[in-house]
Protein backbone atom coordinates (compact mmCIF):
# COMPACT_ATOMS: atom_id res chain seq x y z
CA UNK A 1 0.00 0.00 0.00
CA UNK A 2 2.53 2.51 0.80
CA UNK A 3 4.33 1.55 -1.89
CA UNK A 4 1.17 2.67 -3.88
CA UNK A 5 1.17 5.91 -2.22
CA UNK A 6 4.56 6.67 -3.12
CA UNK A 7 4.17 5.88 -7.14
CA UNK A 8 1.06 7.84 -6.83
CA UNK A 9 3.04 10.45 -4.94
CA UNK A 10 5.22 10.63 -7.57
CA UNK A 11 3.49 10.57 -10.96
CA UNK A 12 1.32 13.47 -9.29
CA UNK A 13 4.58 14.97 -8.61
CA UNK A 14 6.34 14.30 -12.35
CA UNK A 15 3.16 15.74 -13.68
CA UNK A 16 1.89 18.47 -11.77
CA UNK A 17 5.33 20.06 -10.09
CA UNK A 18 6.91 20.93 -13.49
CA UNK A 19 3.59 22.29 -14.75
CA UNK A 20 2.23 25.93 -14.47
CA UNK A 21 1.01 25.72 -10.89
CA UNK A 22 -1.93 27.64 -9.96
CA UNK A 23 -3.19 28.56 -13.45
CA UNK A 24 -5.97 30.75 -14.25
CA UNK A 25 -6.80 31.68 -17.48
CA UNK A 26 -7.24 34.91 -18.17
CA UNK A 27 -10.44 35.80 -19.84
CA UNK A 28 -9.06 36.76 -23.02
CA UNK A 29 -7.38 33.24 -23.07
CA UNK A 30 -10.84 31.75 -22.38
CA UNK A 31 -12.54 33.85 -25.53
CA UNK A 32 -9.37 32.25 -27.44
CA UNK A 33 -10.39 28.93 -26.19
CA UNK A 34 -13.86 29.16 -27.63
CA UNK A 35 -12.47 30.83 -30.87
CA UNK A 36 -9.96 27.95 -31.47
CA UNK A 37 -12.93 25.49 -30.20
CA UNK A 38 -15.43 26.99 -33.12
CA UNK A 39 -12.90 27.09 -35.96
CA UNK A 40 -12.40 22.98 -36.23
CA UNK A 41 -10.16 23.11 -39.53
CA UNK A 42 -6.81 24.50 -39.99
CA UNK A 43 -3.23 24.04 -41.85
CA UNK A 44 -0.21 22.28 -40.24
CA UNK A 45 3.13 23.39 -42.05
CA UNK A 46 6.17 21.56 -41.99
CA UNK A 47 8.83 23.27 -43.92
CA UNK A 48 12.24 24.15 -43.19
CA UNK A 49 15.88 22.73 -44.21
CA UNK A 50 15.01 19.26 -43.87
CA UNK A 51 12.50 19.54 -46.49
CA UNK A 52 15.74 19.29 -49.12
CA UNK A 53 16.64 15.78 -48.96
CA UNK A 54 12.95 15.28 -49.87
CA UNK A 55 12.71 12.22 -46.92
CA UNK A 56 10.90 13.92 -44.20
CA UNK A 57 11.45 16.01 -41.91
CA UNK A 58 13.21 12.90 -39.12
CA UNK A 59 15.63 12.91 -41.71
CA UNK A 60 18.56 13.69 -39.62
CA UNK A 61 17.67 11.26 -36.87
CA UNK A 62 16.47 8.69 -39.29
CA UNK A 63 19.82 8.94 -41.40
CA UNK A 64 22.53 9.71 -38.56
CA UNK A 65 23.18 12.99 -40.09
CA UNK A 66 25.85 14.43 -37.93
CA UNK A 67 25.31 18.33 -36.81
CA UNK A 68 27.97 18.96 -38.86
CA UNK A 69 27.10 17.79 -42.40
CA UNK A 70 23.69 18.60 -41.58
CA UNK A 71 24.66 22.42 -40.92
CA UNK A 72 25.39 22.54 -45.16
CA UNK A 73 21.52 22.06 -45.50
CA UNK A 74 21.57 25.84 -44.59
CA UNK A 75 23.63 26.95 -47.13
CA UNK A 76 21.39 25.94 -49.85
CA UNK A 77 17.64 26.39 -48.48
CA UNK A 78 16.99 29.17 -50.96
CA UNK A 79 12.82 28.70 -51.61
CA UNK A 80 12.66 31.71 -54.30
CA UNK A 81 9.11 30.47 -55.05
CA UNK A 82 7.77 30.88 -51.64
CA UNK A 83 4.88 33.48 -51.25
CA UNK A 84 3.47 33.70 -48.39
CA UNK A 85 0.00 35.39 -49.43
CA UNK A 86 -0.32 33.00 -51.51
CA UNK A 87 -0.03 30.03 -48.79
CA UNK A 88 -2.07 32.11 -47.10
CA UNK A 89 -4.75 32.46 -49.38
CA UNK A 90 -4.20 28.88 -50.09
CA UNK A 91 -5.23 27.91 -46.57
CA UNK A 92 -8.56 30.46 -46.68
CA UNK A 93 -9.40 28.47 -49.70
CA UNK A 94 -9.95 25.73 -48.32
CA UNK A 95 -11.90 26.69 -45.88
CA UNK A 96 -9.41 26.69 -42.54
CA UNK A 97 -9.17 29.19 -40.04
CA UNK A 98 -6.11 29.34 -38.58
CA UNK A 99 -2.11 27.98 -39.37
CA UNK A 100 -0.08 26.13 -37.28
CA UNK A 101 3.44 26.66 -38.76
CA UNK A 102 7.26 24.94 -37.47
CA UNK A 103 9.53 27.72 -36.17
CA UNK A 104 11.67 24.85 -35.53
CA UNK A 105 11.55 21.37 -35.37
CA UNK A 106 13.36 18.72 -33.82
CA UNK A 107 16.82 19.33 -36.44
CA UNK A 108 16.79 22.96 -34.35
CA UNK A 109 16.62 25.28 -37.45
CA UNK A 110 14.89 28.28 -36.80
CA UNK A 111 12.96 29.61 -39.29
CA UNK A 112 12.88 33.52 -37.93
CA UNK A 113 15.39 35.93 -37.51
CA UNK A 114 16.38 34.92 -33.77
CA UNK A 115 19.58 36.30 -32.08
CA UNK A 116 19.92 32.75 -29.94
CA UNK A 117 21.29 30.41 -32.56
CA UNK A 118 22.97 30.76 -35.65
CA UNK A 119 21.32 27.79 -37.19
CA UNK A 120 18.06 30.12 -38.50
CA UNK A 121 16.86 31.55 -41.79
CA UNK A 122 18.91 34.81 -41.90
CA UNK A 123 22.07 32.51 -42.83
CA UNK A 124 20.94 31.02 -45.37
CA UNK A 125 20.68 32.21 -48.84
CA UNK A 126 17.57 33.48 -48.32
CA UNK A 127 17.63 36.02 -45.68
CA UNK A 128 14.17 36.19 -44.92
CA UNK A 129 12.44 35.82 -41.82
CA UNK A 130 9.82 33.24 -43.06
CA UNK A 131 8.25 33.53 -39.70
CA UNK A 132 7.36 37.70 -40.18
CA UNK A 133 6.52 37.02 -43.41
CA UNK A 134 3.71 34.44 -42.76
CA UNK A 135 2.50 36.27 -39.31
CA UNK A 136 2.08 39.58 -41.24
CA UNK A 137 0.57 37.54 -44.08
CA UNK A 138 -2.02 35.94 -41.87
CA UNK A 139 -2.74 39.24 -40.17
CA UNK A 140 -3.29 40.52 -43.14
CA UNK A 141 -6.15 37.95 -44.19
CA UNK A 142 -7.43 37.64 -40.84
CA UNK A 143 -6.09 34.07 -40.02
CA UNK A 144 -4.53 32.91 -36.98
CA UNK A 145 -1.21 31.84 -36.54
CA UNK A 146 -0.04 29.12 -34.34
CA UNK A 147 3.57 28.63 -34.26
CA UNK A 148 5.11 24.64 -33.82
CA UNK A 149 8.23 24.57 -31.25
CA UNK A 150 10.26 21.52 -30.46
CA UNK A 151 11.31 21.12 -27.41
CA UNK A 152 13.69 18.50 -28.44
CA UNK A 153 16.55 19.31 -30.14
CA UNK A 154 19.02 16.95 -32.30
CA UNK A 155 22.15 19.23 -32.27
CA UNK A 156 22.46 21.18 -29.48
CA UNK A 157 24.76 20.07 -26.19
CA UNK A 158 22.89 21.49 -23.75
CA UNK A 159 19.88 20.25 -24.87
CA UNK A 160 19.68 16.77 -22.52
CA UNK A 161 20.27 14.46 -25.21
CA UNK A 162 22.11 11.39 -22.80
CA UNK A 163 19.03 10.52 -21.55
CA UNK A 164 16.75 11.46 -24.82
CA UNK A 165 15.45 8.74 -27.07
CA UNK A 166 16.54 10.35 -30.25
CA UNK A 167 19.11 11.77 -32.12
CA UNK A 168 21.38 9.63 -30.48
CA UNK A 169 23.60 9.73 -33.97
CA UNK A 170 24.12 12.89 -34.53
CA UNK A 171 27.74 13.13 -33.46
CA UNK A 172 27.82 15.06 -30.34
CA UNK A 173 30.05 13.62 -27.67
CA UNK A 174 29.72 16.98 -24.82
CA UNK A 175 26.59 17.46 -22.68
CA UNK A 176 25.75 20.73 -21.91
CA UNK A 177 23.98 22.56 -19.25
CA UNK A 178 20.14 21.83 -19.09
CA UNK A 179 19.19 25.29 -17.70
CA UNK A 180 21.45 26.60 -20.77
CA UNK A 181 18.89 24.98 -23.02
CA UNK A 182 15.75 25.97 -20.61
CA UNK A 183 17.36 29.95 -20.77
CA UNK A 184 17.41 29.29 -24.96
CA UNK A 185 14.04 27.88 -24.94
CA UNK A 186 12.98 30.98 -23.23
CA UNK A 187 14.77 33.48 -25.12
CA UNK A 188 13.23 32.12 -28.46
CA UNK A 189 9.98 32.04 -27.02
CA UNK A 190 10.32 35.41 -26.05
CA UNK A 191 11.31 36.57 -29.61
CA UNK A 192 8.48 34.73 -31.37
CA UNK A 193 5.80 36.58 -28.20
CA UNK A 194 6.83 39.93 -28.54
CA UNK A 195 8.07 40.27 -32.44
CA UNK A 196 5.45 38.77 -34.55
CA UNK A 197 2.33 40.33 -33.22
CA UNK A 198 -0.82 38.10 -31.99
CA UNK A 199 0.33 34.51 -31.64
CA UNK A 200 -2.80 32.18 -31.66
CA UNK A 201 -1.16 29.14 -29.70
CA UNK A 202 2.07 26.99 -28.84
CA UNK A 203 2.23 24.15 -30.33
CA UNK A 204 4.57 22.39 -28.41
CA UNK A 205 6.52 18.61 -29.25
CA UNK A 206 9.02 16.25 -28.50
CA UNK A 207 8.33 15.93 -24.31
CA UNK A 208 8.25 12.22 -25.10
CA UNK A 209 11.75 12.14 -25.94
CA UNK A 210 12.34 12.18 -22.37
CA UNK A 211 9.85 9.61 -21.23
CA UNK A 212 9.81 5.67 -20.92
CA UNK A 213 7.79 4.71 -24.23
CA UNK A 214 3.84 5.48 -24.66
CA UNK A 215 1.68 2.95 -22.37
CA UNK A 216 3.97 2.06 -19.46
CA UNK A 217 3.05 3.03 -15.81
CA UNK A 218 5.32 5.84 -15.46
CA UNK A 219 5.59 8.20 -17.98
CA UNK A 220 6.79 11.39 -15.84
CA UNK A 221 9.62 13.01 -17.57
CA UNK A 222 13.70 12.05 -17.05
CA UNK A 223 14.13 15.56 -16.73
CA UNK A 224 12.40 18.69 -15.37
CA UNK A 225 11.07 21.22 -18.23
CA UNK A 226 10.42 24.35 -16.01
CA UNK A 227 6.86 24.04 -17.26
CA UNK A 228 6.06 26.46 -14.99
CA UNK A 229 8.11 29.33 -16.01
CA UNK A 230 7.96 28.17 -19.62
CA UNK A 231 3.98 28.21 -19.63
CA UNK A 232 4.18 30.95 -17.24
CA UNK A 233 6.27 33.52 -19.44
CA UNK A 234 4.17 32.73 -22.45
CA UNK A 235 1.06 33.91 -21.08
CA UNK A 236 2.78 36.67 -19.60
CA UNK A 237 3.83 37.72 -22.97
CA UNK A 238 0.62 36.91 -24.30
CA UNK A 239 -2.70 35.85 -22.00
CA UNK A 240 -4.41 34.94 -24.98
CA UNK A 241 -2.19 32.59 -26.40
CA UNK A 242 -2.77 29.11 -26.34
CA UNK A 243 -0.62 26.62 -25.12
CA UNK A 244 -0.95 22.95 -26.44
CA UNK A 245 1.70 20.16 -25.54
CA UNK A 246 2.14 16.59 -27.92
CA UNK A 247 3.35 14.65 -25.27
CA UNK A 248 0.67 12.13 -25.67
CA UNK A 249 -0.76 12.46 -21.94
CA UNK A 250 -3.49 14.11 -20.00
CA UNK A 251 -3.48 17.85 -20.29
CA UNK A 252 -0.76 19.25 -17.65
CA UNK A 253 -2.06 22.22 -15.55
CA UNK A 254 -1.16 25.47 -17.62
CA UNK A 255 -2.10 24.11 -20.90
CA UNK A 256 -5.09 25.33 -22.89
CA UNK A 257 -5.81 22.50 -25.67
CA UNK A 258 -5.00 18.82 -26.04
CA UNK A 259 -3.63 17.32 -29.11
CA UNK A 260 -3.92 13.56 -30.68
CA UNK A 261 -1.31 12.76 -33.42
CA UNK A 262 -3.09 10.67 -36.26
CA UNK A 263 -5.73 9.92 -34.31
CA UNK A 264 -8.56 10.99 -32.83
CA UNK A 265 -10.00 10.29 -29.66
CA UNK A 266 -10.60 7.10 -28.70
CA UNK A 267 -8.67 5.77 -31.50
CA UNK A 268 -5.09 4.23 -31.12
CA UNK A 269 -4.36 3.74 -34.84
CA UNK A 270 -1.01 5.28 -34.45
CA UNK A 271 0.35 3.79 -31.33
CA UNK A 272 0.61 7.26 -29.85
CA UNK A 273 -2.93 8.54 -28.28
CA UNK A 274 -3.28 6.29 -24.75
CA UNK A 275 -4.76 9.33 -23.28
CA UNK A 276 -8.31 10.32 -22.94
CA UNK A 277 -10.09 13.37 -24.77
CA UNK A 278 -10.05 16.62 -22.49
CA UNK A 279 -13.95 17.23 -21.80
CA UNK A 280 -12.43 20.92 -20.37
CA UNK A 281 -10.12 22.18 -22.85
CA UNK A 282 -10.77 22.17 -26.67
CA UNK A 283 -9.32 18.44 -28.36
CA UNK A 284 -7.49 19.20 -31.92
CA UNK A 285 -6.22 16.04 -33.89
CA UNK A 286 -3.63 16.55 -36.67
CA UNK A 287 -3.43 14.42 -39.64
CA UNK A 288 -1.32 14.00 -42.74
CA UNK A 289 -2.22 13.86 -46.80
CA UNK A 290 0.62 11.05 -47.29
CA UNK A 291 2.17 9.38 -45.01
CA UNK A 292 4.95 12.38 -44.49
CA UNK A 293 5.03 15.77 -42.56
CA UNK A 294 7.79 17.41 -43.81
CA UNK A 295 8.06 16.80 -48.01
CA UNK A 296 8.90 13.54 -49.11
CA UNK A 297 9.44 12.26 -52.74
CA UNK A 298 9.21 9.15 -53.04
CA UNK A 299 5.56 8.83 -50.63
CA UNK A 300 2.64 9.00 -52.98
CA UNK A 301 0.44 7.14 -50.31
CA UNK A 302 -2.37 10.23 -51.10
CA UNK A 303 -5.22 9.62 -49.05
CA UNK A 304 -8.27 10.44 -51.28
CA UNK A 305 -10.63 13.87 -51.14
CA UNK A 306 -13.51 11.17 -49.14
CA UNK A 307 -11.15 10.14 -46.50
CA UNK A 308 -9.69 13.45 -45.56
CA UNK A 309 -13.37 15.16 -45.73
CA UNK A 310 -14.72 12.13 -43.58
CA UNK A 311 -12.03 12.70 -40.71
CA UNK A 312 -12.88 16.62 -40.72
CA UNK A 313 -16.43 14.88 -40.04
CA UNK A 314 -15.85 13.06 -37.92
CA UNK A 315 -13.88 15.07 -35.94
CA UNK A 316 -16.34 17.39 -35.98
CA UNK A 317 -18.93 15.15 -34.74
CA UNK A 318 -16.53 14.51 -31.67
CA UNK A 319 -15.99 18.15 -30.67
CA UNK A 320 -12.62 18.00 -32.09
CA UNK A 321 -10.38 20.49 -34.54
CA UNK A 322 -8.69 18.62 -37.46
CA UNK A 323 -5.21 20.16 -38.40
CA UNK A 324 -4.26 18.90 -41.52
CA UNK A 325 -0.72 18.71 -42.45
CA UNK A 326 0.95 19.76 -46.04
CA UNK A 327 4.84 19.44 -46.04
CA UNK A 328 5.95 21.88 -48.95
CA UNK A 329 8.69 21.96 -51.10
CA UNK A 330 12.17 22.90 -50.37
CA UNK A 331 11.90 25.40 -53.29
CA UNK A 332 8.55 26.83 -51.27
CA UNK A 333 5.99 25.31 -53.89
CA UNK A 334 3.02 23.25 -52.56
CA UNK A 335 2.72 19.74 -54.75
CA UNK A 336 -0.32 20.17 -56.37
CA UNK A 337 -1.46 16.58 -54.87
CA UNK A 338 -1.90 18.82 -51.89
CA UNK A 339 -3.11 21.96 -53.67
CA UNK A 340 -5.85 19.81 -55.15
CA UNK A 341 -6.82 18.26 -52.28
CA UNK A 342 -6.96 21.24 -50.00
CA UNK A 343 -9.00 22.96 -52.88
CA UNK A 344 -11.65 19.85 -52.85
CA UNK A 345 -12.49 20.61 -48.93
CA UNK A 346 -12.68 24.52 -49.17
CA UNK A 347 -15.54 23.58 -51.81
CA UNK A 348 -17.17 21.29 -49.98
CA UNK A 349 -17.46 23.70 -46.76
CA UNK A 350 -18.80 26.09 -49.27
CA UNK A 351 -21.73 24.47 -49.09
CA UNK A 352 -21.98 22.18 -46.15
CA UNK A 353 -19.70 24.94 -43.64
CA UNK A 354 -22.62 25.87 -41.45
CA UNK A 355 -22.68 21.76 -40.56
CA UNK A 356 -18.70 22.12 -39.49
CA UNK A 357 -17.70 25.75 -38.07
CA UNK A 358 -19.55 26.59 -34.64
CA UNK A 359 -21.16 23.34 -34.27
CA UNK A 360 -20.93 21.16 -31.00
CA UNK A 361 -20.27 17.30 -31.23
CA UNK A 362 -23.00 14.94 -31.72
CA UNK A 363 -25.02 12.86 -28.46
CA UNK A 364 -24.42 10.45 -30.61
CA UNK A 365 -20.69 9.23 -30.65
CA UNK A 366 -19.48 8.86 -34.79
CA UNK A 367 -21.38 5.56 -36.47
CA UNK A 368 -20.57 3.31 -39.58
CA UNK A 369 -22.86 5.33 -41.32
CA UNK A 370 -21.60 8.53 -41.20
CA UNK A 371 -21.70 11.16 -37.99
CA UNK A 372 -23.45 13.85 -36.38
CA UNK A 373 -23.01 17.66 -35.28
CA UNK A 374 -24.81 20.43 -33.39
CA UNK A 375 -26.31 23.59 -32.76
CA UNK A 376 -28.72 24.27 -30.13
CA UNK A 377 -31.89 23.91 -32.49
CA UNK A 378 -29.97 21.75 -34.74
CA UNK A 379 -28.76 18.68 -35.67
CA UNK A 380 -26.71 18.04 -38.85
CA UNK A 381 -26.95 13.84 -39.67
CA UNK A 382 -23.78 13.55 -42.08
CA UNK A 383 -24.85 10.41 -44.06
CA UNK A 384 -21.45 9.20 -45.48
CA UNK A 385 -22.62 5.91 -46.75
CA UNK A 386 -25.19 6.49 -50.11
CA UNK A 387 -26.60 3.05 -50.68
CA UNK A 388 -28.37 3.38 -47.63
CA UNK A 389 -32.44 3.88 -47.42
CA UNK A 390 -33.03 4.99 -44.01
CA UNK A 391 -30.42 6.21 -40.86
CA UNK A 392 -31.70 5.51 -36.76
CA UNK A 393 -31.04 7.86 -34.24
CA UNK A 394 -31.22 5.78 -30.83
CA UNK A 395 -32.31 7.78 -27.94
CA UNK A 396 -33.13 11.19 -29.49
CA UNK A 397 -32.81 13.65 -26.90
CA UNK A 398 -35.58 16.37 -28.46
CA UNK A 399 -39.09 15.98 -28.31
CA UNK A 400 -39.96 17.16 -32.22
CA UNK A 401 -38.57 17.05 -35.28
CA UNK A 402 -39.78 20.63 -36.73
CA UNK A 403 -37.95 20.41 -40.24
CA UNK A 404 -36.16 18.04 -42.01
CA UNK A 405 -34.02 18.58 -45.22
CA UNK A 406 -31.18 18.34 -47.30
CA UNK A 407 -28.43 21.22 -46.57
CA UNK A 408 -27.43 20.96 -50.62
CA UNK A 409 -31.06 22.27 -51.68
CA UNK A 410 -33.24 21.77 -48.53
CA UNK A 411 -35.43 18.89 -50.27
CA UNK A 412 -37.64 17.42 -47.39
CA UNK A 413 -36.78 14.55 -46.15
CA UNK A 414 -39.48 12.28 -44.37
CA UNK A 415 -38.67 11.33 -40.82
CA UNK A 416 -40.41 9.26 -38.15
CA UNK A 417 -39.68 10.18 -34.42
CA UNK A 418 -41.52 7.16 -31.88
CA UNK A 419 -40.36 5.93 -28.70
CA UNK A 420 -36.75 7.87 -28.49
CA UNK A 421 -36.30 6.54 -31.73
CA UNK A 422 -35.78 8.74 -34.91
CA UNK A 423 -35.81 7.14 -38.65
CA UNK A 424 -34.65 9.25 -41.67
CA UNK A 425 -35.60 8.12 -44.61
CA UNK A 426 -33.24 8.89 -47.52
CA UNK A 427 -34.61 10.43 -50.82
CA UNK A 428 -32.96 8.36 -53.84
CA UNK A 429 -30.97 11.35 -55.43
CA UNK A 430 -28.47 11.52 -52.60
CA UNK A 431 -24.98 11.01 -54.04
CA UNK A 432 -22.09 12.92 -52.46
CA UNK A 433 -19.41 11.69 -49.99
CA UNK A 434 -21.15 13.12 -47.16
CA UNK A 435 -24.81 13.79 -47.52
CA UNK A 436 -26.03 16.25 -44.71
CA UNK A 437 -29.71 16.24 -43.17
CA UNK A 438 -30.46 18.88 -41.30
CA UNK A 439 -33.06 18.39 -38.57
CA UNK A 440 -34.70 21.57 -36.93
CA UNK A 441 -35.74 20.15 -33.55
CA UNK A 442 -37.35 22.02 -30.19
CA UNK A 443 -37.66 20.08 -26.74
O1 LIG B 1 6.10 17.11 -36.29
C1 LIG B 1 5.56 15.84 -36.59
C2 LIG B 1 6.49 14.75 -36.26
O2 LIG B 1 7.81 14.99 -36.72
C3 LIG B 1 6.43 14.71 -34.76
N1 LIG B 1 5.11 15.18 -34.44
C4 LIG B 1 4.44 15.48 -35.65
C5 LIG B 1 3.41 16.56 -35.49
C6 LIG B 1 6.67 13.39 -34.29
N2 LIG B 1 7.71 13.05 -33.73
N3 LIG B 1 7.64 11.82 -33.36
N4 LIG B 1 6.52 11.36 -33.71
C7 LIG B 1 5.87 12.31 -34.31
C8 LIG B 1 6.09 10.05 -33.42
C9 LIG B 1 7.24 9.17 -33.37
C10 LIG B 1 7.43 8.42 -32.29
C11 LIG B 1 8.50 7.51 -32.31
FE1 LIG B 1 9.64 7.09 -30.82
C12 LIG B 1 9.80 7.79 -32.66
C13 LIG B 1 8.36 6.18 -32.07
C14 LIG B 1 9.64 5.62 -32.18
C15 LIG B 1 10.54 6.64 -32.55
C16 LIG B 1 9.16 8.29 -29.30
C17 LIG B 1 10.48 8.33 -29.47
C18 LIG B 1 8.78 7.05 -29.06
C19 LIG B 1 9.95 6.30 -29.09
C20 LIG B 1 10.97 7.11 -29.35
Amino acid sequence: MKKFFLFFYCLCISCFVFAQKNYTPAPENLQARQWFADARFGLFIHWGPFSIPGDGEWVMNNRNITVKNYSRLMDFFNPIQFDAAKWVGMAKDAGMKYITLITRHHDGFSMWNTKYSDFNIMNTPYKKDIVKLMADECHKQGIKLYLYYSLLDWRRDDYSWSTGRTGKGTGRTVQGNWNDYLSFMKNQLTELLTNYGEIGGIWFDGHWDQTAPEGAADRSAKIDWHYDEIYGLIHKLQPACLIGNNHHMTPFPGEDFQMFEKDLPGENKSGLSYQEASDKLPVETCETINNSWGFNITDTTYKSNEQLLHYLVKASGLGVNFLLNIGPMPNGEIQPEFKDRLHWMGDWLRTYGESIYNTNAGYLKPQAWGCLTQKTDKIYVHVFDNKRASVILEQFPFKKIKKAYLLKDKTAVKTQLKNDMAQLFLPDNIDEPDEVIVLEVKN
